[in-house]
């Protein structure tokens, strides 16, 4: 996260760490379902859930299963989303998943990841939070100039030097509420050209438009889970 602030209470109890072979964050959807984007798959064989002070901290728990997205492209980042089934329940709350697409507002981003803009990457020790606003769809395409392309599974929000990055990748962004009950998820980190570049937003996985092949996919094959 650049330039974001820490959080300093447990706001985001749902918010999964995977910490091992790379870094990525996840969130949790129901007491065993973390969603994530697909290109995350390896980062770990655990999940961490509920840390905040440090990335050693919160719940540990196993992955048994993953589903991916069947229409994964690694090449463009196209249904950026994977579905981890955990071992274990776990005793904290989980978030709702957004099935309206929401096109204005200010979201909020978290996670471990870069929060150094520059070439260095600089993991951070302390879960940080920022806010970002929507970006159209077409604006933020122009940004990402001629080879990228941002598409209806795809959502953008920027902030004036604030951006996720590196390590953030299948974290949430969260349309927060009055507490961590009524916060809603509105996209999972997944792609962008560097990191709160001018012009340049971050792209998410758009929530709305999974939620369909999110249900299904949970009561086809987790229906115990849901
Ligand atoms: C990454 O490489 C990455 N600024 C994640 C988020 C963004 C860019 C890159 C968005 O994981």
């Amino acid at each position: 996260i650049i330039n974001g602030k820490e959080v300093l209470v447990p706001r985001y109890p749902y918010f999964s760490l995977m910490y091992g072979r790379s870094l990525c964050g996840g969130v949790l959807i129901g007491p065993r379902l973390v969603l994530s984007a697909a290109h995350c798959e390896d980062a770990s064989t655990q999940f961490r859930i509920g840390a905040f002070e440090n990335p050693n901290d919160g719940e540990k728990v196993n992955i048994r299963s993953t589903i991916v997205h069947p229409d994964y492209d690694v090449s463009r980042f196209d249904n950026d989303i994977i579905i981890f089934q955990l071992e274990t329940d776990v005793n904290l709350p989980y978030i709702q998943l957004g099935s309206d697409y929401v096109r204005d507002g200010s979201y909020t981003v978290i996670g471990f990841g870069d929060t150094d803009k520059g070439q260095d990457l600089v993991l951070s020790s302390t879960l940080q939070e920022v806010e970002l606003e929507y970006v159209d769809s077409d604006k933020c395409d122009d940004g990402h100039g001629d080879r990228d392309e941002v598409k209806e599974d795809m959502l953008c929000a920027a902030g004036k030097n604030k951006d996720s990055c590196i390590g953030d990748s299948g974290g949430p962004l969260i349309k927060k509420g009055a507490n961590s009950y009524d916060d809603t998820l509105v996209g999972l980190v997944s792609w962008g050209r560097g990191c709160a570049e001018d012009g340049v937003p971050g792209v998410y996985s758009r929530i709305s438009y999974f939620y369909d092949w999110i249900v299904e996919t949970v009561c086809d094959n987790y229906a115990d889970d849901a």
